[in-house]
């Protein structure tokens, strides 16, 4: 799975312009939802040879996605928005539940385990922007500690 979706990626890069940074994206997955839940969560492991940041995800299954990250106020759980997050060169950033997330919103049906989300992450580098097309895994809806509520 993480072969193929590494080569995958191989070969979409491949065809764009000397500028883009080189982004591997690895272990994309979402949580599975049960009926009636309106929002979900998708984490990845990023990875740029030039610094840059991931500034936009979208997806065509999913009316409104944003990027969220999670951090303890006090001892609460807060998640807010941010705007982008930073790639530093060279380090592997991990969108993980209780950090960075993207956040899947306003779902019309339940994602369902082993369904392939289709994610659109624009990365911005030296003022130029790509986009990858990644696919989410759905895992198991239940067995996580972290609970979505807006
Ligand atoms: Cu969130």
């Amino acid at each position: 799975m993480k072969t193929t979706l590494a080569a995958a990626l191989l070969v979409s890069l491949a065809g764009l312009p000397a500028w883009a940074a080189n982004v591997s994206v690895t272990n994309v997955w979402a949580r599975a939802t049960v009926p009636g839940q309106p929002v979900s969560g998708a984490y990845m492991q990023i990875q740029s040879d030039e610094n840059a940041k991931l500034t936009g995800v979208s997806s065509p299954v999913v009316p409104r996605v944003e990027i969220h990250e999670m951090k303890m106020d006090g001892d609460v759980m807060r998640m807010r928005e941010v705007k982008a997050i930073d790639l530093p060169k060279g380090r592997t950033v991990s969108l993980e539940p209780g950090g960075f997330h993207i956040m899947l919103m306003n779902l019309q049906k339940p994602i369902a385990a082993g369904e392939m989300v289709p994610l659109k992450l624009v990365v911005e580098s030296g003022g130029k922007q790509q986009t990858i097309e990644v696919k989410a895994e759905a895992r198991g809806a239940s067995g996580g500690a972290m609970q979505h509520h807006h």
